[in-house]
C-alpha cells in the first residue's frame, strides 16, 4: 500500500465516507458561441470521452468546435479569414481532430486536420479537372489516418502518402464517400455507387489487405436500394449505418444496421414502426453499444441499442437504466446521439434545450454507483472484485473502479458501501445496512492485513 493510502486509511472514519459523491448517469449541455441563431451539434466524442467536437454557429456561419469540462466549448478557426468550418471526427485522446473549412482551393471547401500546437492544415484535394474540394469525415484513434471524401472519390490520407484515392468499389460507378477508420487505420467504412445500388449506394468494408468488400442492404425487395455505414468499432469488425428503400428518389422506409462479417448486416429497428426511420451513428469499441437517431410522431429521437434490450430512447434509457435524476432533462428532446466513447459510457449528440435552440450534449451512462460488476445490483460481488483490485489503477468503471477516477481506492469503497444493497429488481433488499456494516469490517481487516504485510 502506498503511503498516501496508508494516510488515507488512518484518517479514514465513517464520516468522511458519507461525502463521497454518487456517480450515476450525469448530463452536461455543451454551450454554443454567441450568435443571433445560437445552436451547436456534436459530431463525436473521443475514445477515451474527454474531447467532444462538432460545429457551432457564429456571425461567418458554422465554426468547428472543441469541447473539454476543463476549457468549455472553443472554436477552432478556418483555414480563411472569416470562413466556416466543421469539425467531424476526433482520435483516441483528443489531440488530433478532423472535419472541412472554407478554402482558397478551387472548389472552395478543404478537409483539414487540427492539433493543438500547429492549429488547423489543410489536407489538400484529389486533382480533379474542373473543382478540387475535399472534406475529412474520419480519423484513426492513433491519429495516423484520416478519411474522407474529395471531388467523387473517398480518400486515405497518411502523413508519409498523403491524399491517396481509394477508387470505386468494384463493379459500381464513379462516387464513393470512406466516412470512418479503425483506431490503426487498417479498416475504412464508407459508401459507394456499386452495381446493385446504381445513382444510390452501397456500404463498404475496406481493408489494407483485403480491399473493398460490398455489405449490402437490410431489405432485398425494392427497386431502389441504399446503404450507407457511418462508423465502425475500435478494430473495424462491427460496422454501423443505415440501409434504406427508394420510390423513384423518395424515401420510403431506412433501418439502422450493425454488420460483421459472421452475421452479415442486422436490423436494429426503429422507436416507431409508423415511421420507419432510423440510422446508427456511432459504436462503442467492443460493437456492444450503438447509438443514432429514429423519427417518431414527436420528431426526431437519439436512441441507445445493445443486444440484451435493443433500442430504446437515449432519454428513456437515461432515466429508467442508468438513474439520471428526476428532472435533469426537463424541456429538453434528444434529437441525434452522434458519438460514443470506446468503453460505451460517454454519448454525446444534439437535442432542443429547454429554451427552444439546438444544443450538443454529452452523456454518461455509468453503472448505478457502486455497481462495480455492473450487473444491476450492489453486492458482496462488486466489494470482492473492488478488495481484488483494492489500490490499482483501472480503466475506468471496471475492475472495482466505481467512481470514474482510474484508481481503485478508498474513494470507490465509500460509494460502494453507500450503495451496498441497492438493486436494480423491484424487490426490496432485506436489511442492507447491517450487510453493509459486516462488509465493511471485513475491508477493514482486509486493509490491516495488508497494510502490515507492506510494511
Ligand atoms: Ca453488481
Ligand atoms: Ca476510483
Amino acid at each position: 500500500m502506498k503511503g498516501s493510502s496508508r494516510l488515507a486509511f488512518t484518517v479514514w472514519s465513517w464520516s468522511s465516507l458519507l461525502l463521497v459523491a454518487g456517480h450515476a448517469a450525469d448530463f452536461t449541455a455543451l454551450g454554443t458561441f454567441a450568435s443571433p441563431n445560437r445552436l451547436s451539434e456534436a459530431a463525436a466524442v473521443s475514445a477515451d470521452g474527454q474531447t467532444v467536437v462538432g460545429r457551432s454557429m457564429t456571425e461567418n456561419g458554422f465554426s468547428a468546435f472543441r469541447w473539454t469540462s476543463s476549457e468549455g466549448i472553443q472554436p477552432l478557426g478556418s483555414l480563411m479569414e472569416n470562413g466556416a468550418s466543421e469539425a467531424n471526427s476526433v482520435s483516441a485522446d483528443g489531440s488530433l481532430i478532423v472535419g472541412q473549412s472554407d478554402s482558397s482551393i478551387s472548389g472552395g471547401i478543404e478537409a483539414f486536420q487540427w492539433s493543438q500546437g500547429t492549429g488547423l492544415s489543410g489536407l489538400g484535394a484529389l486533382p480533379d479537372g474542373q473543382v478540387e474540394l475535399s472534406r475529412a469525415f474520419g480519423v484513426s484513434g492513433d491519429g495516423g489516418t484520416i478519411v474522407g471524401g474529395s471531388n467523387t472519390s473517398a480518400f486515405r490520407w497518411t502523413e508519409a502518402e498523403g491524399l491517396v484515392d481509394l477508387g470505386d468499389v468494384p463493379g459500381g460507378g464513379t462516387g464513393t464517400t470512406a466516412t470512418a477508420v479503425s483506431f490503426d487505420g487498417g479498416a475504412i467504412v464508407g459508401f459507394g455507387r456499386s452495381a446493385e445500388s446504381g445513382l444510390f449506394n452501397e456500404a463498404f468494408h475496406w481493408t489494407t489487405e483485403g480491399g473493398f468488400t460490398l455489405l449490402g442492404f437490410l431489405d432485398s425487395e425494392g427497386d431502389t436500394k441504399d446503404s450507407a455505414a457511418l462508423a465502425a468499432n475500435r478494430d473495424g469488425s462491427v460496422v454501423v449505418g443505415r440501409s434504406s428503400l427508394f420510390e423513384g428518389f423518395s424515401l420510403v422506409s431506412s433501418e439502422a444496421f450493425r454488420w460483421t462479417e459472421a452475421q452479415g448486416m442486422q436490423g436494429l429497428g426503429h422507436l416507431s414502426e409508423a415511421q420507419s426511420i432510423s440510422t446508427a451513428q456511432a459504436v462503442s469499441g467492443n460493437g456492444e453499444r450503438i447509438v443514432g437517431e429514429s423519427q417518431t410522431a414527436e420528431g426526431r429521437q437519439a436512441f441507445l441499442w445493445t443486444e440484451e434490450a435493443g433500442m430504446r430512447s437515449l432519454s428513456d434509457a437515461l432515466r429508467d437504466e442508468f438513474g439520471l435524476a428526476d428532472g435533469t432533462l426537463e424541456g429538453w428532446t434528444l434529437e441525434s446521439a452522434t458519438g460514443i466513447s470506446d468503453d460505451g459510457f460517454t454519448v454525446v449528440g444534439f437535442g432542443r434545450n429547454p429554451q427552444g435552440h439546438r444544443e450538443a450534449f454529452l452523456a454518461l451512462l455509468t453503472p448505478h454507483p457502486g455497481d462495480a460488476d455492473a450487473d444491476g445490483d450492489v453486492d458482496l460481488a462488486d466489494f470482492n472484485l473492488l478488495k481484488a483490485n483494492f489500490g490499482s489503477s483501472q480503466p475506468r468503471f471496471t475492475q472495482g473502479e466505481v467512481t470514474g477516477d482510474g484508481q481503485v481506492d478508498l474513494n470507490d469503497f465509500g460509494l460502494l458501501k453507500n450503495n451496498f444493497g441497492f438493486s436494480s429488481e423491484a424487490v426490496a433488499v432485506p436489511e442492507p445496512a447491517s450487510l453493509a456494516l459486516a462488509v465493511c469490517g471485513l475491508f477493514l481487516l482486509a486493509l490491516r492485513a495488508r497494510t502490515r504485510r507492506l510494511s
